[in-house]
Parts: C-alpha cells; structure tokens; sequence
C-alpha cells in the first residue's frame, strides 16, 4: 500500500492492534490516556455529560467531557469517540485538560466586577455593579478617543481564550476587536509573542511559513529537531506526538536532536541528542554547511533550478560581487571568514567532529525532515537563525518532497472554519506585538524604519486605553516586570486598563476595572483543531454548569458596553444576535464551505467532529518543487531566496544599534545577550526558557497538584553547580540588571555547561513597593523589552543571569 494514501496509517495501526491483541492477555493494563483506561460511570437522570473543550493556549485543543450534577462538575473525561487509529483517533487531554473541575472551581476565582483602589500592581480591589463598571468603562473610551482618537486604544495579544470562535481573545478576532471596529477602530499589532520572528523572517525566504505534516514522518529516513520539544508543546493526543510516535514506529526514521536540553521529546527516544548554546544554531548550520559545500555532498541541481543566491550564478544583479552564499560560507564573502566546523564548534560548543559527521549523515540520508521548534527564533538574532536552519533544507534538496521538510515546524491539517467577524479597522496603524510598553512611554517617538511600525511613518499618539482579554501578557508574560510595572505606576500615561479575567492574575492587578467572565467550559462555542497533524476536528462545547456569582459570558459585556457607546455601535455589534444566533450563523456558514459537516443539531448532539485530510500528508512547496514556473513562490523572485535582495534594502534604510544585524544572507550573528555579549563579564550565564508541562504559559499555574507533580525548577549543570556550591533543591538567586527571581535548582546533565533553563509561566510574585524580588520565579523578572532587529519580536529565550547560593 502506498505510504503517501491517507489510509495507510489505518491499515498500519489495524495490523498492529492485530498483534496486540496477543499480547493483551497477558499485560491487561490500560495504557495511560486510552479509552480503555476510563472508567464509565452510571448516569442518573440528574446527571448530563457535556462536550468541551480545554481553554488555553498549547496548540493542542482537546476535547473534555464534562459529567455534571447539580450544576457542578464533578468528573472530567475526554474524547471517547473514534479508535486508536490514526485519522480517527482520540483527541485526549493531557493532565492540565483533566484537572479543568479544579480551575473553573477555584477559591480565588473572580467572583465580582471591581475597581482598583490601591495603586496599579498592589491588588487593591473594590466590588461594584456591573452597570458601575460599563458605564466607567464607556466613558473613559469615549473621553479618550475623543482627546487623542483611535489610534489611542489597543487591545493587548493574549491566548487564554484560544479556542472558542466567539470567544477567540487575541486582538485580531478579539470581541473587543469587533467592538472598536464599531466604534472607530483600535490600535492593532502584528506578529504574535510565539512565533514573531519566525513568521516574520521566513517569508523572505520561502514566502510564507510552511513545513510538512508531522505524519509525512512516515516518509523519512531521518529526522533532525532544532529546538522542538513537541513531547511538551504539543502533548494532547490529537496533538502531533501521537503522530510522531507512529510514524516513526513505521518508518524507523532516525531522530537526533538539537537542543540545550535534554527535552522530554529527546528523553528515550532520540537516537542522539546534540546539546547546542543558545542563539548558536545558525553558526552550526555554517558549519555543516561547510562541510557539504567542501565535500560536494550538496544538491546543485536543486540549487540552481529553484533557488536565488547560492552561488555568483543565480545572485541577483543588484546584489555586490561574492554576496552569495556559497562565498559567506567558504570565507571569499564580505568577512572574509571561512566558517569551517572549527570556527563553528567554537560558538556553538559542539566538538568539530560532531558538526563534520552530522554534516555529512544529513546530506547522505535521504530523505530528510529537517523540523524547527520556536525556542531558537524566540531570541535576539531569531531571525537569521530561522533562515539559516531552512539552509540545511536548502542545500540538501529536500524542499517540497515527501519525508523532507523546509526546515520550518511541521504543519496540520485544519478543519473549515468561520470565526466571528471582527469587521474592518479603520486604523491602519499597526505595532509589533511586543512594543505596546514603548508605544505607552514613547508612542510619538516611534517610527517605521527604527521601530517597525507599520501603515505610517510614526505613531501619532501613545496607548492611553488597553483592553485585555483573558491573558497574562500585562506582565507575567511579557518581559522585564519590573519596567513595565514602573511604565503603569503613572497613571497619566496609559490611562485605562480593563482586565476581564478569571483569576486575580499579576497582569489582572493592574486593571482600573476588572471583570469576572464566564469560561469556556460555562459556555456554548465552536472550536476547531489546532496542530493534529493529518486529523481535522471540530468540537461543538455546551455549557457545563450556569453562570455563577456575578459571572457574566464575554459576548454580553462586549454588547452591554457597546450600548453606552451608542445605539448605531450596539446594533452594529450584535447585528440583533444573541451568541446562539452567532453560533447558527456561523455553523451554517461552514456547512457551506464543507459538505461532510452534519447539520447543526446532529453536530450539537455529537460534540466532535472529525476528518481526515483527505489529501494526504501535506508537503510543504510540493507543487512549486513539482513545476516552479507554474507555481512560483510568494516571494518577488518566485524562488526560494537564500539572498533577498528584499532584506538587503532593509538592511541599507533601517535604523539598527550596533549589535543588531539585518541580512540579505542566512548569516550567524549573536545578537545581543548573546555568547559573546560583554554584559557576560557580571551576568555569565546564559539562559534560556521553554514552555513546561505544568502549565499553558500562566493558565493551570494555580492548580495544586500541576504545581507539586512538575515543580518550578532551575536547570543547572553538574558543572556550574559545582563551581557555584550550589546543591540539588537548593534555593538560590538568579539575577541581572532587570531583576531578581528565586528558585530552586535542578542539578542535571539534561543541560550543557554554561547554559541555564527556567521553565517560563510562572506567577510572579513580589512585593512591588518594597524588594520586587520576584519568589514566583517568573522568568519574566529577568527578561528585556529589546526587540529583535528585524520582527521587533520579543527575545525571551536571550538572556544573560548570574546565579547564587541565598
Ligand atoms: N519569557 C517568556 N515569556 C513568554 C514566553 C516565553 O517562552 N518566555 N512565551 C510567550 C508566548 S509563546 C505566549 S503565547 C504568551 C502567552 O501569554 P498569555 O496569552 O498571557 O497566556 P496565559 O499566561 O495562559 O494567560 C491566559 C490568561 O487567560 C485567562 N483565561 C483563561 N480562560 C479564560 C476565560 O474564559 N476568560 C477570561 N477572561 N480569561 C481566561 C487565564 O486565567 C490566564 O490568566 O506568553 C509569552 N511569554
Ligand atoms: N505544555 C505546554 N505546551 C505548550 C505551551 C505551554 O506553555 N505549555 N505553550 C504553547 C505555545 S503558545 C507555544 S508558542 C509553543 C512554544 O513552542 P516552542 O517555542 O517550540 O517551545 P519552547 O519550549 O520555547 O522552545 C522549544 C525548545 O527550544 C529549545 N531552545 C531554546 N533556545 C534554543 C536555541 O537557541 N537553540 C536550540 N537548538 N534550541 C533552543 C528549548 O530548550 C526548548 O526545548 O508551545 C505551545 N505548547
Ligand atoms: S493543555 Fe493542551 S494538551 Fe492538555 S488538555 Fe488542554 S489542550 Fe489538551
Ligand atoms: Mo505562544
């Protein structure tokens, strides 16, 4: 059977379970996260089961069955539809998913609407009406967009709420996005706190983002990971570890992986594991790139047919002589440096022989899925390092083929989808996502060319007004704490934030007017699958329980408010619907797009829907890569741009400090708080974070049990816990000129010497008007506002710390 038919994983998985059912008389254990493994419990008439969906932001989205009584949930369960089968498989939520009765249960779940009474960041709060809180709320807005116009209102990124169509909290299909759509627009921003850099950099080179399928796997000879941890990113088993798992269980592919860290991805399962200093990755590449180009082992077919810039042949005319790729790496190129896997094994901390052998496995081994995470691009220098590591795709032709890959992060099919129409912004102003504290202290200083805005020249006015939507990003999760907390203390720069909340968060403390919303699992909503490989879904979530205490859903605040803007913003906000018209409107908006959706009360009564892509295992640039002429890429050449004569103009008109680089060629830079930042001389240590199982960033950060089972730890090395006295569990500071955090450490070989690792989403938790030491451990104390050159993405992965016995 053809490997690349839809099928062939059914056919697969029905063998195996064929063997397996041998093996099931003598090992009866349930494996963790089977249906087999749950129990089914006697439903009394009182009793409902209902379908939902897991809040967050993990880029899974599992389905959770809610058994109520009383109007109380007191037992969750997942998806039990479908088999062990893949394209029909079990969408199950991981721990965080199951624990939700503990979230939407919580003590200190906000109760009440209030307002702030103490200074911003104290948590000083005092109950008021719902109609106290509208009405402050559309006066202010109308005050100052009155006083400064539109642009002065931003609605800030957050993910909390990434599931539900309606719901949908980030900016750009926020209700609060339609909501100032009706009433003259907002400030808005581009990029997102995930993937700013890489989003931005990669369309340079390949004209949009894509990567392979994880199921396309099943095709490949090898795998090699840079920074991709989906064991943890992307856990659920409608996520793309199952995917992963299978394929590999079939196609035997070799995995190395390139990590700091031993991830729990590698844990076991890698065949070898490559650990690798932070902001390194495209010296490495330089390096293997070397070691190709010097020992023909690269594909020039593919170079020359589909590729500008790898050598003087295809160089653009505008671009100086020995610009080229080929000449950067064998050192005739502008710095005159041969980048030879000695020179690489310097920056990065990988022997020479290692970077020669990898060299060469990845060349010869064919094909060969090359997959980023987003931990490398989440840096000062993220963008070179994204290009560079598509180089390695690049050189090795295994672009837009099956078990290849273009070295981007694996992709997933989509089910159809309408989300709810936030209209059209009448500001065309737009900000990184990152630099809404600038835009607050210098807003009117910020220009295009040094700043990166974008739809004018310069900002006109700074942000007075934030709505802020189920996230954390105020300060939690977003950089430098202690700044941002002194940005907001003067209340006549930002003049109005609202927070609509479920918790009493560090970024909820410096609301002006706080409201307590209803959750998803509260709710009736739409959501669609997020990255689940080859398997479309759509769960259709119901109410689990009514609205409690003075809880309110987001689409009846969003209307209540739009009323006291007017009754020409009101009608045009809610079109006369109620959020169960939306729901119909937009459900039958689908049924148009996609034949195979049941109809709306079928699709309510199953609550999951699925389908399998039924193209296949999607290969990204396949039908460029199968005729270019008839289908270029995005990019102006319709090649794939290893010079981009694009980001060469940057380079010449931007405004950049002296460490920050923009290139027309995938080069390595370290980027500020990088290797070889002389800030090393008082902060030594470099240190990374990553995104950990105990929680979706902050969300689930409150939950007991996440919280004792994977505690919040500090990844030390034997050999620097050694030099510091520092022992296993110990309490210790980790600190630099921002801040702060105590911690506990984990003395392990999961990471190489000189590099530090804080898992990020922690909840802050200083004393803001005395010490600010921050005993959370959020690894935000630490982190910078320093945008990267090119995105003016957030760096949050580059850091420089020191560290000490308390
Ligand atoms: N240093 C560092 N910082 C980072 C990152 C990093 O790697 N390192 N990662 C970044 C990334 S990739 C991202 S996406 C961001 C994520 O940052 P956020 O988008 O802020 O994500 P969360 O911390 O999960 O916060 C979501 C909030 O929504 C609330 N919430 C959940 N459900 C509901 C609901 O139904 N209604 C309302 N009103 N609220 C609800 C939760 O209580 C929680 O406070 O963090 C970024 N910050
Ligand atoms: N459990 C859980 N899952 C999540 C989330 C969560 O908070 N918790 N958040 C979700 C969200 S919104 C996002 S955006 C994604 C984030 O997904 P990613 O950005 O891919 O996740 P990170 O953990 O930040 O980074 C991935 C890996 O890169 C490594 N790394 C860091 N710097 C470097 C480097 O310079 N070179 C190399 N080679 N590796 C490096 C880290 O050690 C880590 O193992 O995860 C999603 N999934
Ligand atoms: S946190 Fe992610 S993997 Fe876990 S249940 Fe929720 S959506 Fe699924
Ligand atoms: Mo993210």
């Amino acid at each position: 059977m053809d490997k690349n038919n839809p099928n062939f994983f059914a056919f697969n998985r029905r063998q195996l379970l064929k063997t397996s059912a041998a093996l099931a008389t003598v090992s009866q254990l349930p494996l963790p996260f089977t249906s087999k493994a749950e129990t089914k419990p006697i439903v009394e008439s009182t009793e409902k089961v209902v379908w939902n969906t897991c809040p967050g932001n993990c880029h899974s989205r599992c389905a959770l069955r809610l058994h109520v009584k009383d109007n109380e949930v007191y037992q969750v369960e997942t998806d039990n539809t479908g088999d062990d089968i893949y394209g029909n498989h079990q969408v199950r939520a991981c721990l965080r998913g199951r624990s939700i009765r503990r979230v939407m249960n919580h003590p200190d779940r906000l109760k009440y609407p209030m307002k702030r009474i103490g200074k911003r960041g104290e948590g000083k709060f005092k109950r008021i009406s719902w109609e106290e809180a509208y009405d402050t709320i559309a006066d202010n807005l109308k005050h100052i967009v009155k006083e400064y116009g539109n642009e002065a209102v931003y609605i800030n990124y957050s993910s909390g709420v990434s599931a539900g169509n309606i719901l949908r909290s980030a900016a750009p299909t926020s209700p609060f996005a339609r909501l100032m759509n009706c009433y003259g627009g907002y400030l808005s921003y581009y990029g997102t706190y995930s993937r700013a850099q890489v989003s931005m950099a990669m369309p340079y080179t390949y004209g949009s983002n894509e990567g392979n399928a994880t199921s396309d796997i099943i095709n490949s000879k090898l795998v090699v990971y840079f920074g991709n941890n989906p064991m943890e990113t992307r856990m659920s088993g409608g996520g793309i570890t199952y995917h992963l798992e299978q394929a590999r269980e079939i196609s035997k592919a070799k995995m190395i992986v390139i990590d700091p860290r031993y991830t729990d991805t590698a844990a076991g399962r890698e065949d070898e594991w490559v650990p690798i200093r932070p902001g390194t990755d495209a010296a490495l590449v330089a390096g293997m790139a070397y070691v190709m180009i010097s020992e023909n082992l690269i594909d020039q077919a593919f170079l020359d047919k589909y590729c500008v810039g790898y050598d003087e042949k295809t160089l653009p005319p505008s671009a100086p002589k020995n610009a080229h790729y080929k000449a950067y790496i064998l050192g005739y190129g502008e710095d005159g440096v041969a980048k030879t896997p000695n020179w690489a094994a310097k920056i990065t901390g990988i022997p020479e022989e290692t970077i020669i052998r990898l060299a060469r496995e990845i060349a010869m081994t064919k094909p060969c899925c090359i997959v980023q995470g987003w931990g490398i691009q989440r840096q000062s220098n993220g963008e070179l390092a994204v290009r560079a590591v598509a180089m390695l795709a690049i050189l090795t032709g295994n672009v837009g083929i099956h078990g290849g890959n273009s070295g981007a992060r694996e992709d997933t099919y989509k089910i159809t989808n309408v989300k709810f129409p936030t209209l059209k912004n009448p500001v065309k102003t737009k900000i990184s996502v990152f630099m809404w504290t600038d835009a607050i202290e210098r807003g009117p200083e910020m220009t295009a060319l040094r700043d990166g805005v974008k739809g004018k020249d310069k900002l006109d006015v700074p942000i007075k007004f934030i709505w802020n939507y189920a996230g954390n990003t105020i300060t939690n999760q977003h950089s430098n704490i202690n700044k941002t907390h002194h940005i907001l203390q003067d209340e006549s720069k930002c003049e109005m934030i609202v927070v609509v909340e479920n918790f009493m968060t560090d970024s909820a403390k410096y609301a002006d007017i706080l409201l307590p919303d209803l959750m998803i699992t509260e709710q009736a909503d739409l959501t669609p699958n997020e990255y689940a490989g080859n398997m479309g879904y759509l769960i259709f979530g119901q109410p689990a329980t009514t609205a409690k205490f003075e809880r309110k859903p987001i689409y009846e605040i969003a209307s209540e408010i739009a009323k006291r803007l007017g009754q020409d913003v009101y009608n045009k906000f809610t079109e006369g619907k109620t959020q169960e018209d939306w729901i119909k409107f937009l459900y039958s908006e689908m049924m148009k797009k996609d034949k195979d959706l049941p109809d709306y009360e079928n699709m309510k009564k199953i609550g999951i829907f699925k389908k399998r892509d039924p193209k296949g295992h999607f290969v990204a640039y396949k039908a460029f890569r199968d005729d270019p002429e008839k289908n270029p890429l995005k990019t102006p050449s319709g090649k794939i741009e290893i010079y981009s004569e694009a980001l060469a103009q940057i380079a010449q008109t931007w405004e950049l400090e002296e460490d920050e680089v923009i290139h027309p060629l995938p080069i390595y830079h370290a980027g500020f708080n990088g290797v070889d930042d002389p800030k090393r001389k008082d902060y030594p240590f470099q240190m990374i974070g990553f995104h950990y199982k105990a929680r979706t960033h902050s969300s689930y950060g409150n939950v007991d049990i996440l919280e004792a089972a994977n505690r919040q730890e500090i990844w030390i090395n034997p050999i620097d816990a050694q030099a510091k006295n520092i022992q296993d569990g110990a309490m210790i500071r980790v600190f630099n000129e921002n801040g702060e955090v105590r911690i506990a450490a984990k003395v392990t070989p999961r990471i190489m010497p000189g590099v530090l690792a804080m898992p990020q989403g922690a909840w802050h938790k200083a004393n803001m008007n005395g010490d600010q030491i921050d005993h959370g451990a959020c690894i935000n104390t630490l982190t910078t506002h320093r945008s990267s050159p090119l995105a003016k993405g957030n760096p949050q992965h580059s850091n420089l710390v020191q560290i000490e016995n308390i």
